[in-house]
């Protein structure tokens, strides 16, 4: 319990504005009034329809743990008193949003119609470092194990619980904003604690040969409620695939950190291979734990060198990777003025898309890891005068400047630039030039081996 409310997400909501703590408190007391055997109808209906006014959503988990009371007291009674309650919930939001649901959504919405989203949505709430919960709550994601063993043994309060987060959770599907928009990772999820906080229970209480391991899990959740506390800017989440580590590992190392990092707002290698990767070391962390009293010793003690390792792994992967194609736009790129495309504080950015504003005079120093004959490929768009009369300015680490002109009216132009001086490391500098009221935007550089494969 005290790690529950010690770590994230407990500790970061707390300090935030948004309904989701209230609503997982909520959730908290139907439970108990539910598993006492009389009364608390009344207050359990009180309790639902209020989390429902303070958020639609909330009566997806409340409505059914509230039902559980009014429904063993005779069905017809109990339906109708529901049935009231839902429409003083409903009506609430009538009242002050305009619509039940709020300006957004609809009835239709609970229904997933893009298997494709669902797949994000789903892979993203677990897996995604600023959407989700494999990053910031490991421990929660290890506690779906136990959903199986809720369900089975727990009251009818607990089953209800479980429908209510099903129902939240198929509500979430349809929405290009699974991820809970500009908040901390996961935020739709976490009115479900109790849910959470009871399977996680239900493995504890049984004689797993894995189940002190779960304190491997434990630093994630420490370091991102101490990052959040103490630099809340980073739980805004941008919205744009990025992460306030993979960021600032970006900035560090000169790297592009984001390819390390699975976001499934805008997917790459990573997003498919890190959670991969993270489900078979877990398995196998299992497997040997089952196996071997001494490895889970082992593992269970060496839990701080095992994150020192992983650590290092990572800054050492950052390092030894070569680039394929750089994004103009993230963070590992110094900007020398200019702006970002689509402006910031847009909603949604992964939906839009993204690129680096030059205006005439303005720099970016993009650092580059480059395999042996590689041809530097420029994309980005032109604006006002530069599409007639732009032109940029090359130039490699410290060498001399080429001039390049660059002008076109495409909604792509591409401009081959020159040669870098060899392999490795190298920093690439590109300066706009153009008469005034002339604007390019650079959306990344493709990098193409020079080591073609023969067809
Ligand atoms: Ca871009």
């Amino acid at each position: 319990m005290l790690l529950l409310a010690a770590t994230y997400p407990v500790a970061t909501f707390a300090t935030q504005i948004w309904p989701e703590l209230p609503g997982a408190l909520a959730v908290a007391a139907l439970l108990v009034l539910v598993a006492g055997h009389r009364g608390g109808r009344w207050l359990g209906l009180v309790i639902a329809v209020g989390a429902a006014a303070i958020k639609t959503r909330l009566g997806l988990l409340t409505f059914p743990i509230a039902a559980v009371a009014w429904l063993r007291r005779g069905r017809v009674r109990g339906l109708v008193m529901l049935g009231a309650a839902t429409a003083a919930g409903l009506g609430i939001g009538w009242l002050t949003m305009g619509h039940p649901f709020g300006p957004y959504r609809r009835l239709h919405h609970l229904i997933p119609d893009d298997p494709g989203l669902v797949v994000r949505a789903l892979g993203g709430l677990a897996f995604d470092p600023a959407g989700g919960l494999a990053f910031t709550a490991p421990l929660l994601l290890a506690a779906l194990a136990g959903v199986a063993a809720l369900w089975r043994r727990g009251g009818p309060g607990e089953r209800a619980l479980l429908v209510g987060g099903a129902l939240t959770l198929a509500a979430l599907l349809h929405s290009s904003e699974w991820y809970g928009g500009g908040a901390p990772p996961a935020r739709y999820l976490v009115p479900m604690l109790p849910a959470f906080a009871l399977a996680g229970t239900m493995l504890l209480i049984r004689p797993l040969p894995w189940r002190r391991l779960v304190l491997v899990l434990l630093p994630p959740s420490v370091i991102a409620w101490w990052v959040l506390i103490t630099r809340p800017h980073f739980s805004v989440n941008p919205g744009d695939g990025g992460y306030w580590l993979a960021d600032a590992l970006s900035r560090r190392f000169a790297a592009d950190g984001r390819a390390l990092f699975p976001s499934f707002l805008v997917p790459n290698t990573a997003t498919w291979i890190v959670p991969a990767a993270m489900v078979v070391i877990v398995l196998l962390a299992v497997w040997l734990a089952a196996r071997s009293t001494s490895a889970s010793a082992i593992m269970r003690r060496s839990w701080i060198a095992l994150w020192l390792v992983a650590a290092a792994g990572l800054v050492l992967t950052l390092g030894l990777r070569f680039d394929s194609v750089v994004e103009v736009e993230t963070p590992q790129v110094r900007k020398s003025g200019g702006s970002p495309i689509p402006p910031a504080g847009t909603v949604s950015r992964f939906s839009h898309r993204r690129a680096w504003r030059l205006d005439p005079g303005n720099r970016v120093t993009v650092p580059l890891h480059l395999r042996s004959g590689t041809e530097v490929v420029l994309d980005g768009w032109l604006m006002g005068t530069a599409r007639h009369r732009g032109w940029v300015e090359v130039q490699w680490d410290e060498g001399d400047t080429a001039v390049i002109p660059w002008r076109g009216e495409g909604a792509t132009e591409r401009v081959l630039l020159p040669p870098p001086p060899g392999p490795g490391h190298h920093r690439l500098s590109i300066t706009l030039r153009s008469p005034p009221h002339g604007a390019a935007a650079l959306d990344r550089l493709v990098l193409n081996s020079g080591e073609e494969p023969p067809n």
